[in-house]
């Protein structure tokens, strides 16, 4: 017999985006060129060619944005503020008319009382900086802080929710290592002094963030998606310990106190990214900067994948030791991922018991389908309502399992820039018809209202 579940009162129910991938307006009011606007500039990067310059055109249709957040009834929005919209240059001259788009976007959310969560870095670095080295040097750290603080001082007094970075280790390997994303680099000893930089900034700036935007809660969101094992094979263990051990425990560990994990470093010397268990990017102090203690953990979850011991990766963007299930169609969605909800219960669960974050959120998860209108206009998209439902029962099961679970940001608010795989990959519950900007709710959204409105869901 199926049965109602509620929620915990006060559960934050929101959608998340980013920037660049909705944003559009590249090259307007002042702001400065991204690495995004300079990789998917570069003819062969994207799929089918596609850039960011004008998106979803949110930065001209802003309110009619929000006005479809309220509709639904989101209590909470997860944005990120373009660093070179507001910085051009990375550092230096500040862009009033930067500055002003945000100021906007957050004052009607608040009237229209939606919860802006703004999150500080979601990968559209300035290109000046990158051609000072990027995240491989110490100076982006740097310029990061000074971004902080011009953007909390503007915001901090009614923003009371920020999130340093999204998803640092994609950011690196991604960026860095498998150069599928900007700035495009194939070098494993450049991602890991780009994670060192990253994290380095995300422990400079909380306090910072402290100063300018008292009683705010702070975190960081990490791509934490269920890493099983192939088989019970030392050899397939072997691949998990180093799989996980490069995307997660890299990160984790210094972030609550550990330091970087020794065995990790032995791999990466192993594999003739370092030269010996010196880290030379890290120096003295460091490790307790990135420690600083935060107020949440954001999780953001997709899928599951299975650590195999292959030393040659299976995909242009799967690591070496990391696979995916059997393709089975049914279960899988377009992005090529396989749906599997428990694995967010156990993340969520993992996450909690192992690294004790006060809080956690999810701060993105979410499906890409491409369900069209139909004749008579209506967009059924059946498969994200069943993926949605089963997440957030997972998220239900990991409540009850005494996991502080805050909320919960479905990705995406509405189709987007979808980084290398360009417009072909929609993840939004509001449909974009990319020629005219149209918005239209997808019955997941309408769905999704009815959830906010019970806070419950029924099974
Ligand atoms: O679109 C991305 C987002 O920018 C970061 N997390 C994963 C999403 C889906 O790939």
């Amino acid at each position: 017999m199926k049965q109602n579940k509620s929620f915990p009162e006060g559960f934050l129910w929101g959608v998340s985006t980013a920037s660049y991938q909705i944003e559009g307006a590249w090259d307007s009011d002042g702001k400065g060129e991204s690495i995004w606007d300079r990789f998917t500039h570069t003819p062969g990067k994207i799929r089918n060619g596609d850039t960011g310059d004008t998106a979803c055109d949110h930065y001209h249709r802003w309110q009619e944005d929000i006005q479809i957040m309220s509709q639904i009834g989101v209590k909470a929005y997860r944005l990120s503020t373009s660093w070179p919209r507001i910085l051009p240059a990375g550092t230096g001259m500040v862009n009033q008319k930067g500055l002003d788009f945000y100021t906007r976007l957050v004052d009607e959310l608040l009237q229209k009382e939606i919860i802006p969560f703004v999150t500080l870095y979601h990968w559209d670095l300035p290109q000046t900086l990158q051609e000072q080295g990027g995240w491989k040097v110490r100076s982006t750290a740097e310029a990061f802080l000074e971004y902080t603080d011009v953007i909390t001082r503007c915001l901090g007094d009614r923003v009371k929710n920020w999130i340093t970075h999204n998803e640092p280790s994609v950011m690196a390997h991604n960026g860095y290592h498998l150069g599928a994303h900007a700035p495009g680099l194939k070098d494993l000893g450049a991602s890991l002094s780009a994670s060192h930089h990253l994290l380095l900034s995300h422990g400079w700036a909380v306090p910072l963030i402290r100063k300018n935007s008292p009683q705010a809660k702070i975190g960081l969101s990490m791509n934490v998606n269920w890493m099983a094992i192939a088989s019970p094979s030392q050899a397939d263990h072997e691949a998990y310990r180093k799989s996980s051990g490069l995307w997660l425990r890299w990160y984790l560990d210094p972030l609550y106190g550990r330091g970087y994990p020794v065995d990790v470093i032995q791999d990466v010397i192993r594999l003739g990214a370092l030269l010996n268990s010196e880290l030379p990017f890290v120096y003295d102090d460091d490790l307790s900067v990135i420690a600083v203690p935060t107020d949440f953990l954001g999780v953001n979850y997709y899928t599951r994948f299975i650590s195999r011991s292959t030393e040659i990766p299976e995909a242009d963007n799967l690591p070496p030791n990391v696979t995916q299930s059997q393709r089975n169609q049914e279960n899988w969605t377009e992005m090529g991922w396989e749906v599997y909800p428990e694995g967010l219960n156990r993340v969520l669960s993992w996450l909690y018991y192992e690294y004790q974050p006060p809080q956690l959120y999810v701060t993105e998860s979410g499906c890409s389908y491409s369900d069209a209108p139909d004749n008579d206009g209506v967009i059924r998209d059946d498969r994200r309502i069943h993926y949605l439902k089963q997440h957030f029962a997972a998220s239900l099961r990991a409540i009850e399992n005494g996991v502080p679970l805050g909320g919960y940001f479905v990705w995406s608010l509405m189709d987007n820039f979808e980084w290398d795989q360009g417009y072909a990959q929609r993840f939004g519950l509001v449909w974009i018809d990319y020629s005219t900007k149209q918005r239209l709710l997808k019955n997941s959204a309408i769905w999704y209202q009815q959830i906010i409105a019970d806070n419950s869901i029924c099974e």
